[in-house]
């Protein structure tokens, strides 16, 4: 294989950061798959069971592996993130749904000018095998709101594959030493699925340069997946309204440092965002009651629930 590094000299280090939970039997594959001129490859292990770091180390003795500070997939990537040494960080699944051959073309990107590049199954050249109905749809739902609050352009809110340069770790703001939660199941917000979704409103509120790179998602190719569609989906949700307000302090702590008078939110973003979450909320409870998910395009009603649903809920 011939190394991009020795095409382009400036081509830069990459720390290719692995989230894995039990992925033993799928390690062979993605790490068959990486470019011959990673920098490093960062396996941030959840606990696993089975034999994941054994695996990890038979195929690549130089493999770094981290253990991870608390649980879920977004705490392992902040743990692989601050350990990264390289110039650029890639994010590649260890299920096999993420392909590293593309790492090169999210590179050029980032070379191309852009500080964050951003995988899209949803433009040209992209596409999943993977994806249900209910995760397109609530991925779009959610990415609308997020493109609203932030006036952001983003055809996939929750994909996985990306790749950045390394000084903007800090910008991400993520948290690696804090206690688990002594609530729940110790996940802080931002430790689960919704890391995504968190990196994403981040990188957009400090105006970081977003290029969206066209990728490619197959399914997973053993074991099953992590992820609670219904209950990930309702974190994300959490974490936009979370993020929202998180970017308003820091709206109004820079306005003060800089001396402007402190302004009243912009009611007009407010009403946005309402509206958008009442239309996702009303399609997701459709959904889960079995009925067409049509909504109207002006004053969605919703009635609260009056009794429990017996139907079975449909397969996520
Ligand atoms: N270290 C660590 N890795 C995790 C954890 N949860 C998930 N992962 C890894 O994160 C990656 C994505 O998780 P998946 O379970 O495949 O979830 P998903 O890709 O969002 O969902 P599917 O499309 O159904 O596969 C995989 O490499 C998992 O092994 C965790 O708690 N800790
Ligand atoms: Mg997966």
């Amino acid at each position: 294989m011939v190394s991009q590094a020795s095409l382009n000299p400036s081509w830069p280090r990459i720390s290719v950061v692995v989230p894995a939970l039990n992925e033993a039997r799928n390690l062979p594959h993605v790490f068959s798959r990486l470019p011959a001129d990673v920098h490093e490859v960062i396996l941030v292990d959840g606990h696993s069971v089975d034999d994941t770091i054994a695996v990890a180390r038979q195929l690549r003795p130089d493999v770094r592996v981290v253990q991870q500070t608390r649980r879920g997939k977004g705490n392992a990537l902040a743990c692989g993130f601050e350990a990264a040494t390289g110039d650029v960080i890639a994010m590649v699944d260890a299920d096999g749904s993420a392909d590293p051959v593309e790492i090169p073309k999210f590179v050029d990107a980032l070379l191309s000018g852009a500080d964050f590049a951003k995988g899209t199954r949803f433009a040209p050249g992209g596409g999943s095998s993977d994806i249900t109905r209910l995760r397109r749809l609530g991925n779009r739902a959610l990415g609308m709101v997020v493109n609203l609050c932030h006036g952001t352009h983003y055809s996939d809110l929750c994909y996985g594959f990306n790749v950045f340069w390394q000084k903007y770790v800090p910008v991400l703001d993520l948290d690696v030493t804090s206690p688990p939660s002594p609530k729940g199941d110790g996940r802080l917000w931002g430790d689960g699925f919704e890391i995504e979704t968190l990196i994403h409103m981040r990188v957009a509120e400090e105006g970081l340069r977003v290029a969206e790179v066209p990728s490619f998602e197959h399914p997973r190719i053993h074991g099953v997946s992590n992820l609670d569609a219904f209950n990930d989906g309702l974190r994300v949700l959490t974490t936009i309204l979370v993020e929202r307000r998180r970017a308003r302090r820091c709206h109004r702590s820079r306005r003060r440092a800089s001396g402007a008078p402190t302004a009243a939110v912009a009611a007009r973003d407010l009403v946005h965002m309402e509206t958008a979450l009442v239309r996702m909320l009303y399609v997701l409870r459709s959904i889960e009651h079995g009925r067409p998910w049509r909504y109207r395009a002006r004053s969605p009603i919703i009635r609260p629930r009056t009794r429990r649903s017996h139907r079975r809920a449909p397969r996520l």
